[in-house]
């Protein structure tokens, strides 16, 4: 019908540091919205299919290396390589549960000493999320899960400035859930704000854009 033919998809940003289960609950909330009949897809970034993040992946594995601001710009770049297929898809009617986004790329980069304002600027016009979910865990207890595997970034002490850093990005138009809940407390608490989100943009509310 007209209506549903005119109304968009909505973006939904996972954020967290590493071991929080973000990759986890975007795999059961997509697995969920399918299964109700919505039209969804499962994203990540960074997205290690296109070229440059095949370069974001031999950075993370360390197979080699790169100056910060180098390896910032590439994250970000990696964002503005899928940005027309983002907007394509969310003004067709496809919902995007989007695992990690741009504070991903200012956390991480601004907790190795980047200024934030620096970090930010390159994420400037890419699509505003129209919900960001923080799973919130301590880096102890994200530490506690299985441990770290071998990428970059994940050690105790880096993520714990990871954690300062989402800290500082954080605003109130965030939902942030207790990530040390039960894997289905937290699975029912997303359903509920990511629905509610759905239903604003079916309604009409209008795409933006970072960083405002
Ligand atoms: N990461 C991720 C960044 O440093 N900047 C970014 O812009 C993004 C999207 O990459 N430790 C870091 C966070 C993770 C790592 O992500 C790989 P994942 O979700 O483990 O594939």
């Amino acid at each position: 019908n007209k209506e549903s033919r005119s109304s968009r998809g909505a973006l939904i940003v996972l954020e967290g540091l590493d071991r929080c289960g973000k990759t986890t609950q975007s795999g059961r909330l997509y697995k969920y919205l399918e299964e109700q009949g919505h039209s969804v897809e499962s994203w990540r970034f960074p997205d290690r299919n296109t070229g440059v993040g095949q370069m974001i992946s031999s950075y993370l594995a360390n197979k080699s290396q790169l100056d910060d601001h180098a390896i910032h710009l590439l994250f970000s770049a990696n964002r503005w390589e899928k940005r027309s297929l983002m907007e394509e898809k969310l003004k067709s009617g496809t919902t995007l549960i989007v695992d990690r986004y741009s504070y991903s790329g200012v956390a991480f980069s601004s907790a190795k000493g980047l200024d934030i304002g620096w970090c930010t600027a390159p994420e400037i016009g890419l699509l505003a999320p129209d919900l960001v979910v923080y799973l919130d865990i301590s880096h102890e207890k994200a530490a506690e899960r299985g441990g770290y595997g071998d990428e970059r970034y994940e050690q105790l002490e880096f993520q714990k400035k990871v954690a300062g850093s989402y800290l500082a990005l954080r605003d109130s138009s965030w939902k942030v859930i207790d990530a040390t809940l039960s894997i289905e407390d937290i699975e029912k608490k997303l359903r509920e704000v990511v629905l509610d989100c759905m239903m604003t943009c079916h309604k009409g509310k209008p795409l933006s854009q970072l960083w405002l």
